[in-house]
């Protein structure tokens, strides 16, 4: 893997994922949930922010903090990866924030349903699309533009997504989206646009940078490619013993090892998680734990019995009940997203 650049370090600095050992939680501590931000965080006055909804609607609206909280309250549970996750372990590495595995997390949102605000303003028929914008601002490929991403009028009539004002329990903070975020339970990252300003509804598809440039899985830089839309499955290991502190490669005791994680799809609910010892030659079955709900990662457990002392490479892979499975080599593609492939860590089992 070559050296990775001041840029990509500038991003990484910035940009903090989830240690792994906060795969404990069923719900992600707010300051230990991963964060991504393009720009800037952007600076709100509460007092004078207000929400407008307009654009192919019979009854356009504009809501301040206040209106929206006199709303019916919903409260979800949603696991929320980046698409670029995996990012860095592909070679060459695509060069943008270089995440290895640990852009996920869990939030408790809580907000107005995007579906009741939507009928409530009452879509025209010839609506198609509603698009999302941020107040963030900045430059990219050098195109000046704020952060906006769509969902197709039916994803957001016919899903569970959310306006949140709340984040496990208090308001929004800055860096997760103050006042108001989209969250679109079980779509990757960006989908979920912080900061939001307006909602657009549209009667053609948008085409905007982060929608028809950005965040799609291209083969080649000819390649026109697919949108990225929901999370590929993925399980994630606790990792096991004790790292070093430079090269955090991990020892542990001989014995029974108890090994935990987390497993999440967005296509459909987790059915099942296997462990590897040998780096995935053979695999063996994990425990599932109880569901927190369809968007919440799902936990799992496993005791692992070492034959013997030395060097071992533990994996840990999902599949969904849509048939999906996560695989062993990932697939190269432009913009390093959905790397999905099996989390590898190496563990030397000592005395
Ligand atoms: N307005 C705005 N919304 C945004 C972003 C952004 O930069 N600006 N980043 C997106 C991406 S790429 C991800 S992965 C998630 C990260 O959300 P978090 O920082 O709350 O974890 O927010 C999404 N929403
Ligand atoms: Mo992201």
């Amino acid at each position: 893997m070559t050296g990775i650049s001041l840029e990509e370090l500038q991003l990484a600095t910035r940009n903090h994922g989830m240690p792994l050992e906060a795969l404990r939680y069923d719900v992600t501590p707010v300051g230990l949930h991963y964060l991504l931000i393009h720009y800037d965080i952007p600076a709100v006055d509460a007092g004078s922010w207000a929400l407008t909804v307009g654009g192919r609607l019979a009854n356009p609206l504009r809501l301040t903090l206040a209106d929206l909280g006199e709303r019916p309250v919903v409260e979800l549970k949603a696991t929320m990866e980046c698409a670029g996750n995996g990012r860095a372990r592909l070679d060459p590495r695509p060069v943008s924030q270089p995440w290895l595995n640990e852009a996920v997390s869990t939030a408790r949102w809580r907000g107005v349903s995007v579906a009741a605000l939507l009928a409530e303003a009452s879509p025209l028929d010839d609506a198609a699309e509603v698009v999302f914008t941020g107040l963030d601002r900045g430059v990219e490929k050098e195109l000046e533009q704020q952060f906006q991403r769509s969902l197709p009028l039916g994803d957001a009539l016919g899903g569970e997504a959310v306006l949140a004002y709340e984040m496990n329990g208090a308001p929004l903070p800055p860096q997760h989206g103050f006042p108001l975020r989209l969250v679109v339970p079980g779509w990757y990252g960006m989908t979920n646009v912080k900061w939001l300003e307006s909602i657009e509804v549209t009667d053609r598809a948008f085409e905007g940078f982060q929608q028809a440039s950005a965040y799609r899985f291209r083969l080649d830089e000819d390649d026109e490619g697919r949108p990225l839309t929901r999370m590929a499955p993925r399980a994630l290991m606790l990792p096991p013993g004790i790292p070093e502190f430079f090269t955090r490669a991990r020892t542990v005791r001989f014995g029974d090892v108890p090994l935990t994680g987390r497993a999440w799809s967005g296509h459909a609910p987790v059915a099942g998680v296997e462990i590897s010892d040998d780096g995935g030659e053979t695999w063996g079955e994990a425990e599932l734990g109880t569901d927190e709900g369809r968007w919440a990662w799902r936990s799992w457990t496993h005791v692992w019995r070492p034959a013997a002392l030395g060097e071992y490479v533990l994996c840990c892979r999902a599949h969904d009940e849509a048939g999906n499975v996560q695989p062993v080599a990932a697939t190269w593609n432009v913009g390093g997203y959905s790397n999905n492939s099996v989390q590898q860590i190496p563990v030397t089992v000592t005395e």
